[in-house]
C-alpha cells in the first residue's frame, strides 16, 4: 500500500495510526502541503480534492485504486484487517464511537484546515494573531464537549480498554492544539487519553515528529 502523506496533516496522521495498529506495511510519499504539492496536477489526478491523505491499494488483485477521506480509508482497513477491531462490538457502542470521531473530523478539523487559515490571512486579510484567535476559538468549541462527554468514564481510551476510531481522530487534533499553543488545562481527561495512546507504539510511530 502507498500512503500519500504529510507529517503534520492530522487526517494523514489518523491513517498512519490505523495502519500501525493493524500492522499493515506501507510506503509513504510525502505531499508537501507547505509547498502546495497537494494542488499539483499530478496529485489532483490521484485525488481531485487536493487534500491528503490518499491511499493507493490493490484490492484483491484488481489493480490500483486510490482511496481518499481518512475515515473511509480507516473503515476500509478495519474491514479488510479485522484484528484488532477499531470499532466496538455493539451497534450502540459503534455509533457512540463514530459520533466522537465525527465531532473531531467534521466539527473541528475542517474549519481549522490549512486552506481555511490561508484564506483568512490571504483573501480576508486577517493578521496572524486573528488567525490564532479563530483557531483557538473553534478548538475550544470542539474540545469542551469532548472533555465533558469523556469525563463520564475512566477507561484508558475514549471508548474502553483498547484504542478505537475515536482515539485515532482525537490524538492528531490534540497534537494540533499543542502546536497552536492552546491552554490545555481545561482538558485533563483528554490529556490522560492522549498519554495512554502515546504510550502505544502504533501511536508514537505515527507521530509527526517521527
Ligand atoms: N476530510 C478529509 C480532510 C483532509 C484534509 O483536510 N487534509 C488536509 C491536511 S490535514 C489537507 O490536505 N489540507 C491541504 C490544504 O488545506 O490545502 C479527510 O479526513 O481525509
Amino acid at each position: 500500500m502507498k500512503l500519500y502523506d504529510y507529517a503534520r496533516s492530522s487526517a494523514a496522521y489518523r491513517v498512519r495510526i490505523a495502519l500501525n495498529l493493524k500492522g499493515v506495511a506501507y510506503e509513504a510519499t510525502s505531499i508537501s502541503l507547505l509547498d502546495g504539492a497537494q494542488q499539483s496536477d499530478d496529485y489532483r489526478a490521484l485525488n481531485a480534492t487536493g487534500l491528503v491523505p490518499s491511499l493507493a491499494i490493490d484490492d484483491q488483485g484488481s489493480g490500483e485504486s486510490i482511496l481518499g477521506q481518512s475515515l473511509a480509508i480507516i473503515e476500509y482497513l478495519n474491514e479488510c484487517y479485522p484484528d484488532p477491531p477499531l470499532l466496538p462490538g455493539t451497534p450502540l457502542e459503534r455509533a457512540r464511537t463514530r459520533a466522537l470521531a465525527l465531532q473531531v473530523a467534521c466539527d473541528i478539523h475542517p474549519i481549522n484546515n490549512l486552506r481555511v487559515l490561508k484564506y483568512l490571512t490571504g483573501e480576508l486579510g486577517l493578521s496572524e494573531e486573528q488567525k490564532t484567535t479563530w483557531y483557538h476559538h473553534w478548538l475550544k468549541q470542539g474540545l469542551a464537549p469532548l472533555e465533558q462527554q469523556l469525563s463520564g468514564s475512566d477507561t484508558p481510551f475514549c471508548c474502553g480498554n483498547t484504542p478505537t476510531l475515536a482515539d485515532i481522530c482525537l490524538i492528531p487534533q490534540l497534537y494540533n492544539a499543542h502546536r497552536f499553543k492552546l491552554d490545555m488545562s481545561p482538558y485533563p481527561r483528554l490529556l490522560a487519553i492522549e498519554q495512554a495512546c502515546n504510550r502505544l507504539d502504533a501511536f508514537s510511530r505515527a507521530h509527526p515528529e517521527r
